[in-house]
C-alpha cells in the first residue's frame, strides 16, 4: 500500500531494517555528504550494493532538526519506494494499460473495470487547507528564512548550500497543466535561491512560453529566443527589449519531503502533457492529496514536509554553481532564474530530505535504473524493435546508451539512433550503442566484446550534431554539441558486407549435460 508521507516512508525503512539514525553531532557543511557518499558505495558490486537510508537527528547548528539521505539508495530501497518486488512490474503495469481495447461485448466491458479503477487513482484530490499537515506552520514577510532548515553543502567547491532534493512545481499558461520536476537550487539567502532547471526542461520551456507571449512580433519572439539561448531565459540581450517584462512574474511552488513515490515522479523524464501528479497516483495506485498554496495559484502535496511558495520574474538572471554534479565534475557557473521566496508552510518539526551527487555510484543510481525500468515500454512505443536497454550509471543517463534491437532491415541501427536522439529528454544522449537482440545489455563484458569486435570504425560510427546535456563540459559549445552511435551490430550482405559473419563460441547442449554431470566428481570447484 503507498505511504501517505515521508514519515511513514521512514516507519517502513525502520521495521524493513534500511533505515540507520544517526545520534552523533554531524555538520551540514560537507560532513554530512561525506558520510553519505560513503553510504552510498557501501557494498559496491555486489547483490547488497547501497548502504542504509540516513536519518540525522543530531544536526549541528540546528537543534531539533533531523534529515534523511540516502531513501533511494539501493534497489531494495527503490522497489520499496514504489512498493514492488521487481521494477519491470511497473514496467508490466503500463504495457497493461496501453494494450488497453475497445470492448465489444458485456464480457469485454467488465473485465475493463478493475483497469478503470485504476486509472481513477491517478487523478490528484484536493483537500481542505485545515487537513493539510503541511500548513502545521505558515511564515510570511520577515519570517521567511529558507535557512531555518539544514541545507547542505555538499563538496568544496561548491558556489555555496544547495536543496539537493527539491520537486518543482510551475504551470503551463497555455493548458493550465502542472509539471513537477526536480531542479537543484542555491541558496543565496533566506528568500532567495537559483533555479537550476536546464534548457530543455518543462519547467525552462513554461518559462520561455511566457516570454514569448511578451514579445511584440513573430521576428521579435526568435530573437528573444535566440539571444537567450546561452542563459536558461537570460534577461535583456543586446538589441531585445525585455524591459516591458521586467517585473512580471511566474509563480513556482517547491516541495521538499513527500511519500517517496511523489518524489520520484519528479525526476520521471514524463511527456510534458503527462502530470507528474498522475505518474505519482499510478505508482502509488492512489490519488495524491493536493492543497491549494498560500500566495500562488498552485497546489502542492498536502503532506508534504516544507513547501516554499514564490515566483520567479521573467528576465531576470543570476549566477549559479558551481556545483559537484553526477557527472563526477563541478558544472561550471552559469546564469539561472532566480527563485524568490514569499511564504514557507511546513508540518512541526518537519523532515528535511536531501540528497548528494558525485562521483557514481550514489543515490541517484538507483533512481535512474528506475526510469530505465520504467521506460522501456514507452521507448517501444515509438521505437517497437527495442528488446533491453541499459544506461550504466558510469554514464550517467546522458553519456551512453546500449540498446539490443531485433534487427529488420539494411540500416535499422542507425534508424534507431536517430529515434532515440528525438526522444525527450533522450535527445542529449551523448552515445548510444546498438546490438543485436542476442546481447544481454545488462552484461557490460559482453556488451564491449561484441561492440569492439563488430565494428569497423569507420563505417560503424555515426556522428551527429544537436542539444547536450547542460553539464556536458567538453562540447564545443554549452548545450550544443555531437553525439555518437556505434552500430554494433551483425552487418548483412543488404549493408555492403559481403564478407562470411563468423558465428559465436558455444559449447553443444550434450556436451554441457556431460559435464554437468561429472563436474562434482572433477574436484576441480
Ligand atoms: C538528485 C537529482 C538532481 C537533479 N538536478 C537537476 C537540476 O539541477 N537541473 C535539471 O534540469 N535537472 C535535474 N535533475 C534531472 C531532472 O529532475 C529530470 O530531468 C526530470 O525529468 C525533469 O523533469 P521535467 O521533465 O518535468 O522537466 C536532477 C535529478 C536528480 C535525481
Ligand atoms: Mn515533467
Amino acid at each position: 500500500m503507498a505511504y501517505d508521507d515521508l514519515r511513514e516512508w521512514i516507519k517502513k525503512l525502520d521495521k524493513a531494517g534500511e533505515l540507520k539514525r544517526v545520534r552523533e553531532e554531524v555538520d551540514p557543511i560537507l560532513e554530512m555528504a561525506e558520510i553519505a557518499d560513503r553510504a552510498a558505495k557501501m557494498g559496491r558490486g555486489t547483490a547488497k550494493a547501497g548502504g542504509p537510508a540516513l536519518l540525522f537527528e543530531n544536526v549541528k547548528g540546528y537543534p531539533g532538526a533531523t534529515v534523511l539521505m540516502n531513501q533511494f539508495g539501493s534497489e531494495r530501497r527503490m522497489k520499496l519506494a514504489l512498493d514492488v518486488d521487481s521494477l519491470d512490474e511497473i514496467a508490466k503495469r503500463i504495457e497493461d494499460l496501453m494494450q488497453t481495447k475497445s470492448p465489444t461485448g458485456l464480457l469485454d466491458k467488465l473485465k475493463m473495470l478493475p483497469k478503470l479503477a485504476e486509472v481513477g487513482a491517478f487523478f490528484p484530490k484536493t483537500i481542505a487547507a485545515k487537513d493539510a499537515p503541511c500548513k502545521q506552520v505558515i511564515l510570511r514577510g520577515a519570517d521567511v528564512d529558507v535557512l531555518k532548515f539544514p541545507v547542505l553543502q555538499c563538496w568544496p567547491g561548491d558556489g555555496g548550500r544547495f536543496i539537493t532534493l527539491p520537486c518543482v512545481v510551475t504551470r503551463d499558461a497555455k493548458n493550465g497543466k502542472r509539471n513537477v520536476g526536480m531542479y537543484r537550487m542555491q541558496v543565496y539567502d533566506g528568500q532567495t535561491t537559483g533555479m537550476h532547471w536546464q534548457r530543455q526542461k518543462v519547467a525552462a520551456e513554461h518559462l520561455r512560453d511566457q516570454l514569448r507571449a511578451g514579445a511584440a512580433s513573430g521576428a521579435e519572439r526568435v530573437e528573444i529566443m535566440a539571444e537567450t539561448a546561452g542563459g536558461t531565459v537570460a534577461a535583456a540581450a543586446p538589441g531585445v527589449t525585455l524591459t516591458k517584462l521586467k517585473g512580471q512574474r511566474m509563480e513556482v511552488a517547491v516541495v521538499i519531503g513527500t511519500d517517496p513515490a511523489t518524489t520520484f515522479s519528479a525526476i520521471v523524464p514524463g511527456p510534458p502533457e503527462v502530470e507528474e501528479y498522475m505518474i505519482a497516483g499510478f505508482l502509488r495506485q492512489r490519488p495524491v492529496e493536493l492543497v491549494q498554496c498560500e500566495t500562488v495559484d498552485l497546489q502542492v502535496p498536502a503532506h508534504a514536509e516544507i513547501v516554499l511558495e514564490g515566483y520567479v520574474e521573467l528576465g531576470e538572471l543570476r549566477t549559479e554553481g558551481p556545483f559537484g554534479d553526477h557527472t563526477g565534475f563541478y558544472t561550471m557557473e552559469d546564469d539561472y532564474p532566480v527563485f524568490h521566496i514569499t511564504c514557507i508552510t511546513h508540518r512541526k518539526e518537519p523532515v528535511y530530505a536531501a540528497t548528494i551527487v558525485g562521483k557514481p555510484p550514489m543515490e541517484d543510481a538507483w533512481m535512474g535504473k528506475a526510469v530505465e525500468r520504467i521506460f522501456l515500454p514507452l521507448m517501444r512505443l515509438t521505437l517497437p524493435e527495442i528488446v533491453d536497454v541499459n544506461l550504466p550509471p558510469e554514464g550517467v543517463f546522458h553519456n551512453l546508451m546500449i540498446v539490443s534491437i531485433r534487427k529488420s532491415y539494411a540500416g535499422h541501427a542507425r534508424k534507431v539512433m536517430h529515434g532515440i536522439w528525438s526522444m525527450g529528454q533522450a535527445m542529449s544522449t551523448k552515445i548510444v550503442i546498438v546490438v543485436d537482440e542476442d546481447c544481454d545489455v545488462q552484461d557490460l563484458s559482453e556488451v564491449v566484446l561484441r561492440t569492439t569486435n563488430n565494428i569497423d570504425p569507420e563505417r560503424d560510427i555515426q556522428f551527429t550534431l544537436g542539444p547536450v546535456d547542460s553539464l556536458d563540459h567538453a562540447s564545443r559549445l554549452p548545450n550544443y554539441g555531437s553525439k555518437m552511435g556505434i552500430d554494433a551490430t551483425r552487418k548483412w550482405k543488404a549493408e555492403g558486407f559481403t564478407r562470411p559473419w563468423p558465428e559465436m563460441l558455444e559449447m553443444d547442449a550434450s556436451v554441457k549435460a556431460q559435464v554437468d554431470a561429472k563436474w562434482k566428481k572433477l574436484g576441480i570447484e
